[in-house]
């Protein structure tokens, strides 16, 4: 659905208004849970998703070094629509690419290579971003799952010594504990192929299947009711600034108003001071 204005009343609103209300209306109640793969580029978002939809060829979705991808890349399986996102903090069309999957989709994956130690200054600029995209739900964080990617190296006490930096700086954020667990992609989908169960085993991604099962069953429940909610809270956040526009444009008019009334009754007066007997 679009709502069609005509060329001065798109002037009046404002395109960002506007491109708002619009993607608020693209975004259709379907069934579909969408679940989107955040997070700067090479932290391993694409192997990860590879992983997730049992690709361990790797060519489902996109993986290098390089910095490629610039746009969203949806994929669908097992009734899940996964969607890869570019590299944030690249150029700003990355970012709105980004901004557009978080807009649409239901669960997130935040990816974050452990040895890049705690959270960067665009990851906590797009975490709140998103936060504030999704103020309307309480449930901010019950959406995330927070990845520390690359363990491969590490030893146990490392590996627990960054998780819990990371827990720290995300609580500062957010106020709660998020659920955190650190992968190795490159083990697991080694693993995989190889049909190493230890290997797949030190790989944690037992821990990140369940996590992502428990969540997507949880959604799943009330996906359609839940959509509806956020779609309707967002469209009564729209509600509220229109009639605070209108409220806006009644006290300018007020304000004309008594401009124009005060004018007058000088003049009336001007009349009667000269006894004009109008
Ligand atoms: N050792 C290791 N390498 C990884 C892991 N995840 C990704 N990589 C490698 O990191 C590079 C970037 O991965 P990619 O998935 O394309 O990152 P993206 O840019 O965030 O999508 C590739 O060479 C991957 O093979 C991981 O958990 N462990
Ligand atoms: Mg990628």
């Amino acid at each position: 659905m679009n709502i069609q204005l005509s060329q001065k009343n798109k002037k009046l609103l404002g395109d960002d208004f506007l491109a708002e209300v619009n993607d608020i209306l693209d975004n259709d109640i379907d069934d579909y849970l969408r679940i989107a793969c955040i997070g700067l580029y090479n932290q391993g978002k694409s192997s990860l998703l590879n992983a997730l939809v049992g690709d361990f060829n790797e060519s489902t979705f996109k993986v290098s070094d390089r910095k490629e991808t610039t746009n969203n890349q949806e994929y669908y399986f097992n009734d899940i629509i996964y969607i890869d996102t570019p590299g944030l903090n690249a150029e700003d069309s990355d970012d709105s690419a980004a901004i557009r999957a978080i807009k649409k989709s239901d669960l997130f994956i935040f990816v974050h290579k452990l040895s890049g130690g705690g959270l960067t200054a665009p990851e906590e600029t797009i975490l709140k971003k998103i936060y504030s995209i999704q103020c309307s739900s309480k449930d901010f964080l019950n959406r995330f799952i927070f990845v520390l990617s690359n363990i491969e190296g590490k030893d146990d006490a490392e590996i627990k010594r960054i998780e819990s930096i990371y827990n720290q700086e995300l609580r500062g954020l957010f106020h709660t504990s998020p659920f955190i667990v650190s992968v190795g992609t490159s083990s697991y989908i080694k693993a995989m192929r190889e049909n190493k169960k230890i290997l797949a085993q030190k790989s944690n991604y037992q821990i990140l299947l369940d996590e992502l099962s428990r969540k997507i069953y949880m959604y799943k429940e009330n996906l359609h009711s839940t959509k509806q909610q956020h779609i309707r809270s967002k469209v009564n956040t729209l509600i509220e600034q229109l009639d605070s526009y209108i409220n806006q444009l009644n006290e300018q008019l007020d304000s004309k108003k008594t401009i124009v009334e005060d004018f007058k009754n000088d003049l009336k007066k001007y009349t009667k001071l000269k006894n004009l007997n109008m």
